[in-house]
């Protein structure tokens, strides 16, 4: 293969965390469609294993493998189950609470810093080693917006996002001169089953109001396909971040609703 053409994705193998559902697992569908073996990975076992029952049936290669990457010792457990692994998709995370800092759960800080950052830092920490001996690895960090600008009410979660963006960028410096590339990918308002209602503790009241006037917010489809193609672009091309948000969206702080 040269530089200049794009990495094959026959025997390759990619993994992705928080596969249960939105992102995670429209981007397991994409890359499984794409022709990579897909290893999905959640906390949710029934989840994964009807992702990966329903990837076979189309023809794909699927399997499940029931993971909380926040516990060290069973991502290394899994790392360790794996044959081989070429992409990793860093997906799992999420937010929790809205509150202004004078009032936040310092608790909501703590589970957002173990999700999104302790949880990502043990599965790459475990599969770099994987993802160098292949020749070819990709590391994908779904950060997000609020990995690159605050807002009211979003401290806990931005200062994770902001955590996660430094882990993605001082990971690519570190590992410069390896075969692997860094990716992060930094959505905007995504309307997926789970983000806002998970975040407002099932009031689904309040989730809708997250969406409510904008005519389309990106869906977990728009941000697979964009992580799709940035995975798939040629081996010697890196797109360090790519920060994707709706048409009615300019900035973390500015949306368009309609009345
Ligand atoms: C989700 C984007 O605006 O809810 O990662 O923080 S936002």
């Amino acid at each position: 293969m040269t530089a200049q053409d794009a990495p094959t994705t026959a025997a390759r193998t990619a993994v992705i965390t928080g596969a249960s559902s939105g992102i995670g697992a429209a981007t397991a569908r994409q890359l499984a469609a794409a022709g990579f073996q897909v290893v999905v990975t959640a906390r949710r076992k029934d989840r994964v294993e009807a992702l990966a029952a329903e990837l076979t049936a189309a023809g794909h290669r699927a399997t499940a493998y029931p993971l909380d990457i926040t516990d060290r010792a069973a991502v290394d457990a899994f790392a360790a189950s794996l044959d081989r692994c070429d992409v990793l998709v860093n997906n799992a995370g999420g937010a929790l609470g809205a509150d202004p800092v004078a009032t936040g759960d310092p608790e909501d800080w703590r589970r957002m810093y173990e999700t999104n950052v302790i949880g990502t830092l043990h599965i790459t920490q475990a599969l770099l080693p994987a993802l160098t001996a292949g020749g070819d690895g990709t590391v994908v960090v779904l950060s997000s917006t609020a990995g690159h600008g605050t807002y009211e009410g979003g401290a806990g979660y931005v200062a994770a996002k902001h955590a996660e963006h430094v882990l993605a960028e001082t990971l690519r410096l570190e590992i410069v001169g390896t075969p692997v590339r860094v990716i992060e990918v930094a959505p905007g308002l995504v309307k997926t089953e789970e983000f806002a209602t998970t975040r407002f503790r099932g009031d689904t009241e309040k989730a809708a109001r997250v969406y409510a006037g904008v005519a389309e917010p990106l869906t977990a489809d728009d941000v697979a396909d964009t992580v799709t193609w940035a995975v798939t672009r040629p081996s010697h091309v890196n797109i360090d971040l790519l920060v994707v948000r709706p048409r009615a969206q300019a900035s973390n702080t500015k949306l368009h609703r309609e009345q």
